[in-house]
């Protein structure tokens, strides 16, 4: 047997019967390393001449790869047994009891659940659901929508202000959600087809008007869109809200700064000892405000008037709760009182779908 055959027996030998991966470690540095056997041999490949390199290189450099080779691969090994090892003698405690059932479920809050109920009607009708920030700038908010500046429209919105800029310029509470309607405008491509739930903000404080409160604006940009698929959108959507069959509505003459021409819109009730019914009787109750997207609004946001034309509507989300889901006071709305959540909150589990039923 060669000097080579015989240190390649010895050294394999020595990995074989490393017990860990520390006694693995000093058998190759023993081989491999700076002042090792193997290493030692390699050296002396740089004083050979070159017939002699010729024939004892391959086997030398042979030697080196069948060490690390066999060093690998008991590394391997050894890893897996020890995995084995902590398999074989770790557990899992599968019998921690299952927590008590807590006294009380939680409720989804009616604002919540109107506007899963909305979503649910306008996806139907091929509607996606934008949202923005709530706080804004004067030029979404306002600006872009075709109120002008210095305009009594501005203050009729009792806008909540951040103090001005160093430019001048301030930051608001939104209005209204429509500037999520001019940032739609702005980076999509029509056609659009839009509906926005969220919250807004104006200074105002009574029974029927708290400082935050909900609105859901929709918006349509198309060519050749008219006020005839706005009335066959809105009709659709009072049926399903309402769950009745048949409803009556009445559009009246408006005025809206973002829209020309504009409209409100009332639906047929029944008042009945303070009880509302809908698509029955001959009471108007006003429930939204509507109208052809002002063509200074569709320039403001990129669009030609030439090309595209739109329409929107916006309505109170709390307001629209209330006449439903018959809450006299809007106030509590917001006072997270849990005797009042579990009057009128629903189920986490009776998600609305127009198929399920909205709200049963
Ligand atoms: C109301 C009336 C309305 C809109 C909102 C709108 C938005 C854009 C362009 C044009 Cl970006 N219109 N929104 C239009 C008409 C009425 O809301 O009484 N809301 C509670």
């Amino acid at each position: 047997m060669s000097d080579i055959e015989q240190l390649q027996q010895s050294v394999l030998a020595d990995i074989a019967a490393a017990s860990d991966e520390a006694a693995l470690e000093a058998v190759r540095v023993a081989s491999l390393g700076k002042s090792g056997s193997v290493s030692a041999l390699l050296r002396t490949l740089g004083a050979m001449t070159p017939d002699e390199r010729k024939a004892r290189g391959p086997a030398i450099n042979g030697l080196k790869d069948a060490v690390n080779a066999a060093l690998t691969a008991r590394r391997d090994a050894l890893k897996n047994a020890a995995l084995d090892q902590r398999l074989n003698t770790e557990s899992v405690d599968v019998t921690l009891p299952v927590r008590e059932s807590p006294a009380e479920t939680g409720r989804i809050h009616p604002i919540s659940q109107v506007i899963d109920e909305l979503t649910a009607i306008f996806a139907d009708m091929g509607f996606a659901v934008a949202e923005g920030p709530d706080i804004e700038t004067d030029d979404y908010n306002f600006t872009r929508l075709n109120f002008p500046e210095g305009h009594p429209a501005r203050e009729m919105h009792d806008t909540f202000y951040f103090n001005p800029k160093e430019d001048g310029s301030r930051l608001l509470l939104r209005t209204h959600t429509s500037p999520v309607q001019v940032r739609t405008m702005l980076t999509q491509k029509p056609p659009i087809r839009v509906i926005i739930p969220g919250r807004t903000y104006r200074s105002d404080s009574d029974q029927t008007h708290t400082p935050m409160f909900h609105q859901v604006e929709g918006l349509v940009i198309d060519k050749g869109s008219h006020l005839g698929h706005l009335k066959w959108i809105l009709a659709e959507f009072c049926k399903a809200f309402f769950e009745v069959d048949n409803v009556k509505m009445r559009f009246r003459p408006s005025f809206f700064p973002f829209t020309e021409p504009s409209l409100e819109v009332d639906i047929q009730c029944r008042r009945d000892k303070g009880e509302i019914r809908f698509g029955e009787g001959e009471d108007w109750l006003e429930i939204l405000g509507c109208g052809m997207v002002h063509p200074n609004v569709l320039r403001n946001c990129g669009l030609d008037p030439d090309e595209y034309q739109g329409f929107a509507w916006g309505m109170g989300i709390d307001r629209i709760a209330m006449l439903k889901y018959g809450m006299p006071d809007l106030r509590p709305f917001f006072e997270a009182d849990m005797r009042w959540l579990s009057h009128y909150g629903f189920r986490p589990l009776d998600f609305p779908t127009l198929a399920g039923g909205l709200s049963s």
